[in-house]
C-alpha cells in the first residue's frame, strides 16, 4: 500500500491462520509472553493489539487521503466521551471476530471470558457523552475528516455500588491495568498557562501566566463502519513539568510538600465531574474546562498550518463543534491566539471565529445553563476575562441599536449576570461567538428559541436549527442485540440497513408474516433469559437513565407500589412484569439518591414477598454503564420514557429501545414526540400532560395534595412510603411530592397507571404485541445517528467526505 512520499506499508492479512500468527508475535514480542504462561489479561491485551494494528493500518491510509484532500475538517469538542466498551466493536469494524475467537480458541481461552476483560473508558456522566461517541462512530463511517477532542480523565464516572440500598460512589479507575487501545504521544504536549496578569507590549496584550500544565495526547481510534475511514479521538491529560517536583524537600523528608505543585496539575484530569446540576469544585472544573480548550485549539491550529498558511482559509477548512458550554472558552481562545499571539485586527479575527464555531445545547433546565463567577475567571485567566468584555460590548451595541431603549432586554442579553452575583453566561457567549446553535430535539429547540434563548432568536433568528438526536445503529443493534440484527438480515434479504438505517421499513411488509412474528417474539425472549433479571415469559419494562427528579424514577415506583398493592389486596389483574431500574444519580444529588434508596427498598420488600411470586418483580443492576445497557436495550419490552413534559431535552435511550423493538410509554417529551410520530400513536403509550398544559400549571398555585386527597391509589401508595413500610428514607421521598412535587408526579399519576393498564391489555395479545414490536423498529430509522450527522452537514458544518480507497 501506497503511503505519503511513496512509502510503503504492509498490509496485515485477516485470514485465522494469519490472524493468529499475529496475536502469537504480539503475544511474544509486545507483551512479552509465551503461550504456556499467558494469563486471561495477557491474551486480552495481546487480542486488542492485534485487532488495532488492523484498524491502525487503516488509520494510516485515512491521515494520508485526509492530508492529500486538505479538506474541511469537523472538531467536536466535548468534555465527556461514553464511548463503550472498544473490543466487540473493534472486532465487528475491522471484519476480524471470526479470526479473533479462532485464534483464541486455539490458545485455549473461552472468547467471552476474554472479552469480559474489555473495560469500558467511562469518561461521561450520560446522554451527551454517548451522543459525542455515536456522532464520532457515524462522522466516520460516513467518510467525514473529524477528530473529536476531549479529556482523558484518570477516574471516569463513579463506580456506583448499593449499600442497605444506599448508592455508595467508588472510584473508576479504568485503566489500572493499562488501556491497550490508545496511542500516548508524550513527544506532543502543549503547554496551559492559567492565572498571572496581562501586559501590554508594542501595542499587543500580552498575558503572562502564573502557572503552566502540560496537556499531553493520546489517541482512540475511532472507525467507520463498511468503509476504510478511521478517524481519531484525542484526549489531554494534564502532566506537570519535571520542574515541579522539589528534589531538595523531598531530600529533607517532605514528601508531601515536594509533589504538591506536580499533584496540584495533575489534579486537572483526575476526575470526571459527577455532578450534573450542581456546582462542585467550582474552579478545578473551569480549569479542566480551559485545558480542554486551549490543548485542542493549539492541535487545530497545527493541523490547519500542516497545508494552510493564510489565516483567511481557517474558517473555510475549520468547523468546530462545541458540545454544550463547557468548552465555550474557546472562543476567547482563540480571539486571544488571533488577536494578540497572530496580530490580526479584531474584527478580522471576529469574523474567522464566528465562522469557525458552532453550538449545541442539550438542556432546558435552567439550573443547568452554566456560568462563571467573574470574579474566578477573571483570577483564572485574566486576558480572556479582558476578550469577553470586548465581545459583550459589541453584542450590547448590536442589542441597543435593534431594540433602542429596551434595557430589559439588554440586561437579560448581557455576557455578564450582573445582580446578586457577578456571572458571566456561558450559553450567551456560546450563541454570539457563533455561525449556529442547536436544539437536540424538535421540542426542545422550539422552547429554546421561545424560552431560554428567545432573545438571542429575536436579534438572529438564522442562526438556530434544530437537529435532532440519533444513536449508532452498529453499536446499538448490530452489537448489543446479535439476535435481533441477525432476523432483521435475514428478514430484510441483507445487512445494508446498518448503514442506512431508513430500509428497516422494508420489516413492516413482515408483520403479516407469523413465522417473522414468532421468530421475532424468541428473539426478544432470549435476550430476556440471557439478562437473567427475570421470568423471560414476563413483561419487561425498563427505565434506564440517570436520575433526576425531572426524569420522573418516582412516578415509575408510584406505579409499582400501587400494583404491589393491588397484588396484596388481591386484586391484581394485570400481566406478569418485571420492573428494571437502571442509572446513577449525582454524588451530591440528595434528593435522587433517596429516589434509589427507596427503590431498592420497595424490590427487598416485593421480591422478598411470595404473593408478588409470578407477578411482579423489581430489579435494579448497580452500575449501569454503555456495558449494562448494551444487554438490557435488547431485553426491553417496554420503554420508560415518562419525563415532565417541556424538561428532557431529547433523550437517545428512547431511541435505542424503539429500535430494539420495545413499545414506549411516554410522555409529550423531547425526542418521544418525534418517535410517535413515526411509529404511530397506535403503537405508542401515551399519557400526561403535554408541555403547554405542565407549563400552565406550574405557573399557577398547584396544589399536589388535591391529587392525594382525590385518589384512593395514590394516597394509599403515598401513605406506604411515608409511614416507612420501606423504611425511613420514604418519609423524604413523599414529603418532596406532597409538599411541592416540582415535576408533575402526582398530576400526572392516575394518567400514567391508567396507560399502563393499556399496556397490560396490549400485552395479553402478544401477536398484536409483537406487531406493533417489529412496525417500532421498522419506523425508527429515522434515529440513526447518520441522519443526525447529515442533518449537522446540511445545516450546520457544510463539510464533504474524503474517500479512502479500500
Ligand atoms: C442530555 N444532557 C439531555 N447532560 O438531558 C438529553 O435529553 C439529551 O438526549 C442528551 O443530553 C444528548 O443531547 C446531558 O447528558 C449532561 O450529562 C451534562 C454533564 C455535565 C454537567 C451538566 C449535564
Amino acid at each position: 500500500m501506497d503511503l505519503r512520499n511513496g512509502v510503503e506499508l504492509r498490509s496485515l492479512g485477516n485470514t485465522p491462520d494469519e490472524f493468529r500468527q499475529d496475536m502469537l508475535s504480539n503475544l511474544y514480542y509486545r507483551r512479552g509472553t509465551t503461550v504456556e504462561s499467558a494469563s486471561a489479561q495477557d491474551a486480552y491485551e495481546t487480542l486488542a493489539l492485534t485487532v488495532r494494528d488492523r484498524l491502525a493500518e487503516r488509520r494510516a491510509r485515512t491521515a494520508a487521503a485526509q492530508y492529500e484532500s486538505n479538506p474541511r475538517w469537523v472538531y467536536y469538542l466535548s468534555a465527556e466521551y461514553l464511548l463503550g466498551p472498544q473490543l466487540e466493536q473493534n472486532l465487528l469494524y475491522s471484519g476480524t471476530s471470526e479470526a479473533a475467537h479462532k485464534a483464541l480458541e486455539a490458545c485455549g481461552f473461552k472468547p467471552e471470558e476474554i472479552a469480559a476483560l474489555d473495560v469500558e473508558p467511562g469518561l461521561g456522566n450520560g446522554g451527551l457523552g454517548r451522543l459525542a461517541a455515536c456522532l464520532l462512530d457515524s462522522l466516520a463511517t460516513l467518510d467525514i475528516p473529524a477528530v473529536g477532542y476531549g479529556i482523558r480523565y484518570d477516574l471516569g464516572i463513579f463506580r456506583q455500588e448499593f449499600q442497605d440500598g444506599r448508592q455508595i460512589e467508588r472510584p473508576d479507575d479504568w485503566a489500572f491495568q493499562g488501556d491497550p487501545w490508545e496511542f500516548p504521544a508524550p513527544d506532543d504536549v502543549q503547554t496551559v498557562g492559567f492565572y498571572g496578569h496581562v501586559d501590554e507590549r508594542d501595542g499587543r496584550k500580552v498575558w503572562q501566566p502564573g502557572e503552566v500544565v502540560l496537556g499531553e495526547p493520546s489517541h482512540l481510534l475511532v472507525p467507520g463502519y463498511g468503509t476504510t475511514t478511521v478517524n481519531i479521538v484525542r484526549l489531554w491529560r494534564a502532566r506537570a513539568h519535571q520542574a515541579s517536583f522539589d528534589l531538595t524537600r523531598f531530600s529533607a523528608g517532605q514528601y508531601a510538600e515536594a509533589v504538591q505543585d506536580a499533584v496540584r496539575a495533575e489534579n486537572i484530569s483526575k476526575v470526571l465531574y459527577p455532578d450534573d446540576s450542581t456546582a462542585a469544585g467550582r474552579e478545578l472544573r473551569l480549569k479542566q474546562q480551559y485545558f480542554l480548550v486551549s490543548c485542542s485549539l493549539r492541535d487545530i491550529v497545527r493541523r490547519f498550518r500542516l497545508r494552510n498558511s493564510d489565516w483567511d482559509a481557517f474558517g473555510s477548512k475549520t468547523a468546530i463543534q462545541l458540545n454544550d458550554t463547557h468548552p465555550v472558552l474557546a472562543i476567547p481562545e482563540l480571539m486571544r491566539l488571533l488577536v494578540d499571539e497572530e496580530g490580526l485586527d479584531w474584527d478580522h479575527a471576529w469574523s474567522l471565529v464566528r465562522q469557525t464555531f458552532n453550538y449545541t445545547c442539550h438542556t432546558l433546565l435552567p439550573e443547568a445553563l452554566e456560568t462563571w463567577p467573574v470574579d474566578m475567571l477573571g483570577r483564572l485567566l485574566p486576558r480572556h476575562l479582558e476578550i469577553i468584555y470586548l465581545i459583550n460590548a459589541g453584542l450590547l451595541e448590536e442589542v441597543r441599536s435593534r431594540f433602542p431603549g429596551d434595557i430589559d432586554r439588554v440586561r437579560r442579553m448581557s455576557l455578564i449576570q450582573e445582580t446578586p452575583e457577578r456571572l458571566v453566561r456561558m450559553a450567551n457567549l456560546a450563541v454570539t461567538g457563533t455561525t449556529m446553535t442547536n436544539g437536540v430535539a424538535e421540542l426542545h429547540t422550539q422552547l429554546l428559541t421561545s424560552t431560554v434563548l428567545r432573545d438571542f432568536h429575536d436579534l438572529w433568528p438564522s442562526r438556530f436549527a434544530n437537529v435532532t438526536n440519533g444513536v449508532s445503529p452498529r453499536r446499538f443493534v448490530r452489537l448489543a442485540s446479535p439476535g435481533i440484527s441477525a432476523l432483521i438480515s435475514s428478514g430484510l434479504g441483507h445487512d445494508r440497513w446498518l448503514t442506512d438505517l431508513s430500509l428497516l421499513s422494508g420489516l413492516e411488509a413482515l408483520t403479516g408474516d407469523a413465522s417473522f412474528r414468532e421468530q421475532w417474539r424468541e428473539v426478544k425472549r432470549s435476550a430476556k433469559a440471557a439478562l437473567g433479571l427475570g421470568d423471560p415469559g414476563a413483561l419487561m419494562d425498563v427505565m434506564i437513565k440517570r436520575f433526576h427528579e425531572y426524569k420522573r424514577q418516582q412516578l415509575k415506583l408510584l406505579h409499582v407500589i400501587t400494583l404491589y398493592q393491588r397484588i396484596k389486596a388481591g386484586g391484581y389483574d394485570g400481566v406478569p412484569r418485571t420492573v428494571l431500574f437502571g442509572g446513577k444519580a449525582a454524588p451530591a444529588y440528595q434528593a435522587a439518591k433517596n429516589i434509589i434508596h427507596l427503590i431498592n427498598a420497595v424490590a427487598a420488600a416485593v421480591n422478598a414477598d411470595p404473593a408478588a411470586a409470578g407477578l411482579l418483580r423489581v430489579a435494579f443492576p448497580a452500575n449501569y454503564n454503555i456495558t449494562l445497557a448494551e444487554h438490557i436495550i435488547p431485553a426491553a419490552d417496554l420503554s420508560e420514557q415518562i419525563s415532565m413534559a417541556g424538561k428532557e431535552a431529547s433523550g437517545t435511550g428512547n431511541m435505542k429501545l424503539t429500535l430494539n423493538g420495545a413499545l414506549t410509554i411516554g410522555t409529550l417529551d423531547g425526542a418521544n414526540i418525534e418517535i410517535r410520530d413515526r411509529v404511530g400513536a397506535d403503537n405508542f403509550f401515551l399519557f400526561g400532560l403535554d408541555a403547554p398544559a405542565a407549563l400552565a400549571l406550574r405557573s399557577g398555585p398547584y396544589q399536589p395534595r388535591d391529587h392525594y386527597h382525590a385518589d384512593d391509589e395514590l394516597r394509599a401508595a403515598l401513605d406506604a412510603i411515608r409511614s416507612g413500610a420501606f423504611g425511613g428514607v420514604g418519609h423524604d421521598v413523599a414529603a418532596s411530592l406532597l409538599d411541592r412535587d416540582e415535576y408533575l408526579t402526582l398530576a400526572d399519576y392516575r394518567s400514567y397507571v391508567d396507560a399502563q393498564a393499556g399496556v397490560d391489555a396490549a400485552w395479553r395479545d402478544q401477536d398484536h404485541w409483537t406487531t406493533m414490536s417489529i412496525l417500532n423498529t421498522a419506523r425508527a430509522g429515522f434515529f440513526s445517528s447518520d441522519r443526525t450527522v447529515t442533518d449537522y452537514l446540511d445545516r450546520i458544518w457544510h463539510a464533504t467526505p474524503v474517500r479512502v480507497e479500500g
